[in-house]
């Protein structure tokens, strides 16, 4: 089961996390209590700064996107704001449903203001006039909490018309999912808003020439929306300086499993995986061995046990081929059925493919039979090699990350956690007993 949110921030309100400090110490309905806590000040400091200055101060951060792709949030910003094109549009995708993860529902419910000032900060510094919130229809609490603080900003003139007097009028709505994994991919999402099929387009073009209606359009992902208020408060060549120089600035992560004390984890990057396990375990007396630990979700990828060292950053994760993903860390031990959680993982994508194109549409339903048999005892070294041949199909000719990644943690189970090693190279099929042939010699 997903751990609750209440559960899910062992370190709720400590005032030296940058992301959880106010969750759990600030009522997430009351403005003045997020006020009284700091809230509103970044906004304050970005109409100081104007919109060239808060790109700056991003583009100087080094922040990338939380979402999983990990694209540079300064460019992506600059890139929407330099288009002539009117109106330009922000679209915070909160459609949060890659299996495993849970932090940006944990910010929403907890810390609800602080995603809608992030928002208004955005459009300060692209030049939006409108921006919406696309958030997961399963969560229904982070929609109420979010409605409230959108309703409450609006009756301070923190959203609206000549917000604090600056001039700069924004304002946000709200959309729902209706339980589609893929509608959190940008474009479909765009579409989804404007009433089309939830598909992605193909890209280019990038959302920050022709996105949402057309327009240029920056979509960011909530976490990544959140960096920018601790960024423009300190500057972003001081967020810089935490985590590493590939990798700045916290990153959460959404450990489950196999572990003591399930739930969202704030860390700088560069912390590492035992580092991270130590803090999910604090306090138990004989903490769960973890055969396998999965880094970034159904499309990130398996490390062993014994891999606990991996540095948790993007050049960390890649070197160890894998991805930070969302910051899914997923933690088995020995008792779990590892064939049962690829075949699993297999079915999420199949059921979750748009059909829209062919490589991933068949190719996630062949990958899901080949994993059956072999899990069933069936299957023999031809499954392999046809697991890998529609892996790299899907790879190398799928129009979006839905696709090009269904493969992902399939393939690591099987070349680094040695899943299947022991299946035959070719099953001996038992004889038949033929139909009598009715050719005539
Ligand atoms: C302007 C260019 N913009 C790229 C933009 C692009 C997008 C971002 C990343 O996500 C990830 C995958 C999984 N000029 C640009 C440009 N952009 N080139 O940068 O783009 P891209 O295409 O690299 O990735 P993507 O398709 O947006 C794929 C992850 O998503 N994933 C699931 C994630 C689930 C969650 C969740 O549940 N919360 O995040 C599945 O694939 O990790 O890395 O904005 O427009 N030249
Ligand atoms: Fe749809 Fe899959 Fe193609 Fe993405 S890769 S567009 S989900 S069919």
């Amino acid at each position: 089961a997903e751990p609750s949110a209440e559960a899910a921030v062992p370190q709720a309100g400590d005032p030296g996390l940058l992301l959880l400090g106010r969750i759990g110490a600030v009522d997430p309905t009351d403005l003045d209590s997020y006020r009284a806590a700091g809230g509103y000040t970044a906004l304050r400091r970005a109409i100081a700064l104007g919109p060239s200055g808060v790109i700056r101060e991003v583009t100087d951060s080094g922040l990338v996107g939380r979402g999983g792709a990990a694209f540079p949030t300064g460019r992506k910003w600059a890139g929407t704001a330099q288009r002539p094109e009117a109106p330009r549009y922000l679209v915070c995708n909160a459609d949060e449903s890659e299996p495993g993860t849970f932090k940006d529902r944990v910010l929403m419910e907890g810390d609800p203001f602080s995603v809608i000032e992030a928002m208004t900060v955005a459009g300060f510094a692209i030049g939006a006039a409108r921006g919406y919130l696309y958030i997961r229809g399963e969560y229904p609490l982070a929609l109420s909490r979010l409605e409230n603080a959108i309703t409450r900003a609006r009756a301070r003139g923190l959203l609206g018309e000549d917000i604090l007097g600056s001039g700069f009028s924004f304002d946000i709505e709200i959309r729902r999912g209706a339980g589609a994994y893929i509608c959190g991919e940008e474009t479909a999402i765009f579409n989804s808003i404007e009433g089309l099929r939830g598909e992605p387009r193909s890209k280019p073009p990038f959302p920050v020439e022709r996105g949402l209606f057309d327009r240029p359009t920056a979509a960011n992902n909530v976490e990544t929306l959140v960096n920018v208020l601790p960024i423009v408060q300190m500057g972003g060549p001081a967020y810089a300086r935490i985590g590493t120089g590939s990798s700045t600035g916290p990153k959460l992560f959404c450990v489950s499993g196999t572990v003591a004390r399930p739930g969202v984890y704030e860390v700088p990057f560069g912390a590492t995986l035992r580092d991270l396990l130590g803090l999910a375990n604090a306090g138990a007396e004989s903490p769960p061995e973890p055969r396998a630990v999965l880094l970034g979700g159904a499309a990130g990828g398996f490390l062993r046990g014994d891999e606990l060292d991996v540095p948790l950053t993007f050049e960390g994760a890649r070197e160890a081929g894998t991805t930070l993903g969302s910051g899914v860390v997923l933690v088995l031990d020995d008792t779990v059925d590892l064939p049962a959680v690829l075949v699993r993982i297999a079915a999420f994508f199949r059921d979750e493919s748009c059909g829209q194109c062919v490589p991933c549409r068949v190719g996630t339903v062949r990958q899901e039979e080949a994993l059956a048999r072999l899990s069933g005892g069936t299957g023999d070294g031809a499954d392999i090699a046809l697991l890998r041949d529609v892996g790299a199909a899907m790879r190398d000719a799928s129009i979006c990350g839905l696709g090009q990644t269904a493969w992902n943690a399939v393939e690591s189970a099987i070349d680094r956690l040695g899943v299947f090693a022991d299946v035959p190279q070719r099953r001996t099929l038992p004889l038949t007993t033929a139909a009598p042939s009715t050719t005539k010699e």
